[in-house]
């Protein structure tokens, strides 16, 4: 039976995932190799999967917990992608608020599944918009200690860190950073990147194609510290349908209400892990992200289209009680339409702080 590679690209939320897997995803299809990507989260309706479907790539989707939680359903998804497409590598993503991957997932699937699935090494993307207080111990990280907990537990557990985003550090920043990250774990494989501009990430795919040793032991994790780090953040997954008599640009709109959260939330104290809104018309899509409260709206796909309609899907993941979270994103849609003009409801709203994790299989 042909070997499927399977890689698993981890971190926090915002450090970059998705736009890695896409760079990956993209180099192995040059290559010549067929790719699948598994997307994974807490809730239903995910950006991220009409991101990567945007750009083409055969997409499955685990909705509703993370990959440790969902086990079977990744399987299953992976086996789906290997129905219609038969893969020659499968890249998975999994929440970025989920830890103990290697313990929950890796190892389970080498040991129940090895003689389908290559498992290449843990790559986790280190953000560096809260890397840097939480690595420098600094207060005022805008997560609590047990979030932060999350953030160092996913380090922990790496074979190989890449400090992402390297194109917006300066050489100061990153040396800083990358010996925090030894200091810290020592031994730990890291290297700098750049999942947006390209750069050394030629090192991150020699890396990726090593082939690690089974591990023999695990991490300690708490999971009460674990399940409450979680829970401090709030969630919420939206969809509206919008329209305006005459067509608009699209990048425009949706990069305007994403600033317009962002200076709700700013004003209620509210720290964004990420918020990322996507808008879709028939032809194209937009999508614009704020992965810190500190760092400034970015658009991560341009759609460069004027609509007169489109579905937008608002993907918000803060620090907050989720009901608050949801006034806030409802205050500021129903500002941003009477500013720019645009007709429209919201039809579907999910908002929830995450569950307990509790894995399908946990190696000790
Ligand atoms: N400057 C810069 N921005 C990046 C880089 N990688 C990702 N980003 C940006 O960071 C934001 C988050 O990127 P994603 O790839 O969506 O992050 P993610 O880890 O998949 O986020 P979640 O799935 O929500 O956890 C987007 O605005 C990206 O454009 C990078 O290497 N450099
Ligand atoms: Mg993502």
């Amino acid at each position: 039976m042909k070997l499927v590679r399977f890689l698993m690209v981890g971190g926090f939320l915002g450090a970059g995932k998705t736009t890695a897997i896409a760079r990956l995803a993209k180099h192995y299809t040059e290559q010549g190799m067929r790719v699948g990507i598994v997307t994974n989260d807490q809730a239903f309706g995910l950006v991220d999967t009409e991101s990567l479907r945007a750009q083409g790539f055969d997409v499955g989707e685990v909705p509703g917990a993370c990959f440790c939680c969902k086990f079977d359903d990744l399987i299953e998804t992976a086996q789906q992608l290997d129905d219609q497409t038969s893969p020659d590598v499968i890249i998975a993503e999994p929440v970025g608020s989920c830890t103990d991957l290697a313990a929950t997932v890796v190892e389970p699937l080498r040991h129940l599944y090895g003689e389908k699935y290559e498992l290449g090494p843990l790559a986790v993307l280190l953000k560096p918009e809260h890397g840097r207080k939480i690595l420098r111990k600094e207060t005022g990280v805008g997560f609590s200690p047990k979030a932060a907990y999350i953030f160092l537990k996913q380090i922990e557990e790496a074979d190989i860190v890449v400090l992402n985003k390297m194109d917006k550090l300066s050489e100061d920043d990153r040396e800083e950073l990358l010996g925090l990250v030894a200091d810290r774990f020592p031994g730990k494989q890291v290297m700098a990147a750049s999942a947006k501009s390209g750069d050394n990430f030629a090192d991150l795919i020699d890396a990726l194609a090593s082939t690690p040793a089974k591990r023999n032991s695990f991490m300690d994790v708490d999971y009460d510290v674990y399940a409450e780090g979680e829970a401090e953040l709030g969630w919420l997954n939206c969809q509206l349908k919008i329209s305006a008599e005459s067509p608009f640009d699209l990048d425009d709109a949706i990069f305007g209400l994403v600033q317009g959260i962002k200076s709700r939330l700013r004003k209620s104290a509210i720290e964004a892990a990420h918020l990322k809104v996507l808008g879709q018309s028939r032809e194209s899509t937009s999508i614009a992200n704020l992965v810190s409260n500190d760092a400034d709206v970015e658009q991560s796909l341009a759609a460069e289209v004027k609509v007169a309609a489109a579905d937008c899907i608002i993907n918000a993941r803060v620090a907050s009680d989720p009901a608050e979270l949801e006034s806030a994103i409802r205050q500021s849609v129903d500002e941003w339409k009477t500013e720019r003009g645009i007709a429209g409801e919201v039809t579907g709203m999910q908002r929830f702080r995450p569950g307990r994790p509790v894995p399908t299989h946990r190696m000790s």
